[in-house]
């Protein structure tokens, strides 16, 4: 069987789900497309990459990104750092022939995503794979979701309203990171988790066409933390530290049309008290509805018109073998999944498409456009009027 070669940049939270991800390939999807194996894992921080490197079964480490890209037997590189080093990292992988598995969003503006983009697109003649890791897209019950859109069994599209909330920086006592710094973050909750939703809406209803916004900050500075590290909220600093300014947005919420002509909102912030991943995607149709929500990843809320008005309502489907990904599912809908195979799903989509040559989504094209949304956002905060996504 074939086995790729990974070199992963990055051994913060994110580059442990890509390492779970790859290593549970094989035990959950069998025969494999390709057996992903671990060789090289690099971190700015010699002794975090040290530690992964022993943790994870990495065969060795480095602590400079490289290192993987002149390493001529590897083959595929996870890129789990700042959104400020995506380009870069991306970019030089890329030209020297490895594919690409690269963590959202895809660059800090519309501008190096647009080069990445074309980048993706002069290799993929030569079958290099280039994929953006938006992961919520292939969640069973998402999936099924869009099966359900595009068979038509809730009609034309009229309205998508999608959430992306969080509560992990809620408090003014959790330390900045680069999450709270344009010049690493490109932008703050809209970036970094409202792309997530912006991906989906997409996915489902095609292209946004333009939009006018709401963005503001209001914890405009953050308390310093030893090391700096990025620990999602898990550790507080006292409030009596020297403080830093935060200057993206903590929440973002807009109003959307598409260029079919449905409409749409997204709301996206970090500092909802009791929202943990509070990811919510409803769709209306003319015939019908649709809800996802995250925390109850395994269940897709659906309503069909067509039923009997004294039985019409929302209800349940379970996911299972039944769905997509039901290798992964267990055996009996209700088992469930989370997290953890949800990577491991992104992992075999990726060998999937080295294996088979086949440009997979989010492909850099699409995240390309996620980014262009994300920047007509912002515009409109500024301007106070609908924007068009460019
Ligand atoms: C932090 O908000 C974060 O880790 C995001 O960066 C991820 O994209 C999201 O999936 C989980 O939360």
């Amino acid at each position: 069987m074939q086995t790729v070669k990974i070199g992963l940049i990055g051994a913060g939270f994110m580059g442990k789900a890509h390492v779970v991800g790859y290593s549970n390939v094989p035990k959950l999807f069998w025969p494999a497309p390709a057996v992903p194996e671990l060789k090289t894992i690099c971190d700015v921080d010699e002794a975090t990459a040290k530690d992964a490197k022993e943790r994870f079964g990495f065969k060795q480490y480095t602590t400079d990104w490289q290192e993987i890209i002149n390493d001529p037997e590897i083959d595929a590189v996870s890129i789990c750092t700042p959104n400020d080093s995506h380009a870069k990292i991306s970019i030089a992988a890329l030209k020297a022939g490895k594919h690409v598995l690269c963590e959202k969003p895809i660059s800090n503006s519309s501008t190096e995503a647009k080069a990445m983009a074309e980048v993706a697109d002069e290799v993929a003649v030569d079958g290099v794979i280039a994929m953006c890791a938006y992961q919520y897209r292939r969640v069973p019950a998402v999936v099924h979701a869009k099966k359900l859109i595009e068979e038509g069994s809730i009609g034309n599209i009229l309205n998508v309203r999608a959430t992306y909330l969080q509560s992990w920086s809620a408090d003014e006592a959790s330390p900045l990171s680069w999450r709270f710094q344009k010049k690493y973050a490109g932008a703050g909750a809209l970036g970094d988790i409202g792309t997530h939703v912006i991906d989906i809406a997409q996915y489902f209803a095609g292209d946004i066409e333009e939009v006018v916004s709401n963005v503001k900050t209001f914890i405009k500075e953050r308390p310093v933390q030893e090391g700096g590290a990025d620990l999602l909220g898990t550790i507080k600093v006292d409030p009596d530290a020297v403080k830093e300014p935060v200057d993206v947005d903590d929440e973002a919420s807009f109003l959307m049309n598409f260029k079919n002509g449905a409409v749409g909102s997204i709301e996206a912030t970090r500092n909802a008290w009791g929202r943990n991943n509070y990811i919510t995607v409803e769709v209306h149709g003319t015939k019908g509805s649709i809800l996802f929500n995250y925390e109850r990843l395994n269940e897709l809320e659906v309503c069909f018109s067509e039923d009997l008005e004294d039985r019409r309502g929302f209800k349940t489907i379970y996911t299972g073998p039944a769905h997509a990904y039901g290798d992964v599912t267990w055996n009996i809908p209700g088992m469930n999944i989370g997290y953890g195979e949800l990577k491991t799903i992104e992992s075999y989509d990726f060998m999937k498409a080295i294996v088979e040559k086949k440009q997979p989504s989010t492909s850099f094209a699409e995240a390309y456009k996620v980014d262009r949304v994300c920047e007509a956002v912002l515009a409109s905060s500024e301007s106070r009027a609908w924007e068009k996504v460019k």
